[in-house]
């Protein structure tokens, strides 16, 4: 059995749920690091965490020569670029998958029936998905195409992976869910202490939107401007 259809008695609709409003180009996605060499080019997103938003799943680039890779090639292809990502796939299935970035490992196995990696495949940036009709060492990606891996409780019908895309540049918005709220406060406390502090724990975040004073930079002086849009905010 090719890994991927263990989930079978899900995939009509997790297809049917996998569309989302609003379209965006390659350009938003927040990509973490490009690797290989080529004018063919194609994503790969893993989620570690279904429902979490953005904070656990992350996009690469690969380039490549050849017409077409696998989806297994593209998985060695990263784990060689050594970029943090490695994964282990004992009988040809992907049963864990480990990112290590700015101090943090994600990592999540496969742990079927509770949770497993399923497999996902997009032709739209990873906007929109379907679950993969095949394994990955027969899934064949070519260029424009997008792969993705998303860790899956054998009970969730709905989940799809999720696309980081490049937060919007919101003064006061500093844990970037699109508003500035009370809930921005820990995280403008965590801005102040460094790129690096704060990097950790908002990997696809926007530091700078911790400006509020609009001069650049990220320091004490934007306590008293940060303070007055979170007054606005809760009037509004
Ligand atoms: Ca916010
Ligand atoms: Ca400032």
């Amino acid at each position: 059995m090719l890994f991927g259809m263990k989930g079978v008695a899900g995939v009509g609709l997790l297809v049917a749920l996998a569309c989302t409003a609003g379209a965006y180009d390659l350009g938003q996605v927040d990509v973490e690091t490009w690797v290989g060499s080529g004018t063919n080019t194609v994503l790969w997103v893993v989620d570690f965490w279904p429902g979490d938003g953005n904070h656990n799943s992350f996009a690469f680039g690969y380039r490549f020569a050849a017409p077409s890779i696998t989806g297994m090639e593209l998985l060695d292809a990263l784990q060689a670029a050594d970029i943090g990502l490695s994964y282990a796939a004992p009988d040809g299935y992907v049963t864990d998958i480990w990112y290590v970035r700015a101090g943090v490992t994600y990592h999540a196995s496969d742990n079927w029936p509770d949770s497993y990696w399923s497999y996902w495949v997009s032709s739209d940036d990873g906007e929109n998905w379907g679950y993969s009709d095949w394994g990955a060492a027969l899934r064949v990606l070519y260029d424009g195409d997008t792969d993705g891996w998303l860790a899956l409780p054998g009970d969730d019908y709905t989940s799809v992976p999720v696309t980081p895309l490049v937060p919007a540049a919101i003064p006061g918005d500093v844990n970037c869910d699109g508003q500035v709220t009370f809930a921005d406060i820990d995280p403008f406390v965590l801005a102040l202490g460094g790129e690096s502090a704060y990097d950790a724990v908002f990997p696809h975040g926007r530091r700078l939107n911790a400006d509020c004073n609009g001069d650049g930079k990220v320091t004490f002086a934007d306590i008293d401007p940060f303070v007055a849009r979170l007054g606005q905010a809760s009037v509004e």
